[in-house]
């Protein structure tokens, strides 16, 4: 378990590495989103490019697999790499100050232009809230996110 407040970046990378609060927003510049409603509507807060964070970790010849993880509600996705490693980032702060559990804190992930929920792998079941780990694996890793109506559905009542 993690200790609150902090993130994991580890599975097959050079470099596992913790980020928290304070280590997010000392992340280089040039991969700072500043206000990401700028970019996606209804969505608030700053955020961390993936790319940035993967640029930190350096994920090892072949990973191809990225584990967004929340262990506090047991939610997993593994999605490939190649489609997010561009676009998708990590929400962190919001005025100033860590993003609350109501927004999905205090880390978010979130990949704009993502499709409906079971559409496809890259869909908004994939904007994983809450998430304590990313794990970077060789092929698919463990995906818990629901595969019909029903069990999205069951999903939904409870947050
Ligand atoms: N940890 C966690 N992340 C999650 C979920 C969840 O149940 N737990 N639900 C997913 C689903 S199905 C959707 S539609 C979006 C909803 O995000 P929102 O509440 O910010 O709109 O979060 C996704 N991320
Ligand atoms: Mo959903």
């Amino acid at each position: 378990m993690n200790k609150e407040g902090s993130i994991v970046i580890d599975g097959a990378v050079a470099q596992p590495t913790v980020f928290d609060y304070e280590s997010l927003s000392n992340v280089d510049a040039r991969y700072q989103i500043v206000d990401v409603s700028q970019s996606v509507a209804n969505r608030e807060g700053d955020a961390v490019r993936l790319k940035g964070l993967l640029e930190r970790v350096q994920p090892v010849p072949g990973a191809d697999y990225l584990g967004l993880h929340s262990s506090s509600d047991d939610f997993h996705a593994s999605i490939p790499l190649s489609a997010v490693q561009d676009r998708g980032f990590l929400i962190y702060r919001v005025e100033g100050q860590p993003l609350s559990a109501r927004q999905g804190g205090p880390f978010r992930f979130f990949i704009p232009d993502h499709a409906a929920c079971q559409a496809h792998e890259i869909d908004e079941c994939a904007n994983v809230k809450f998430v304590d780990r990313i794990e970077l694996t060789i092929g698919k890793g463990f995906d818990n996110r629901p595969t019909d109506e029903e069990d999205h559905a069951r999903l939904h009542e409870k947050s």
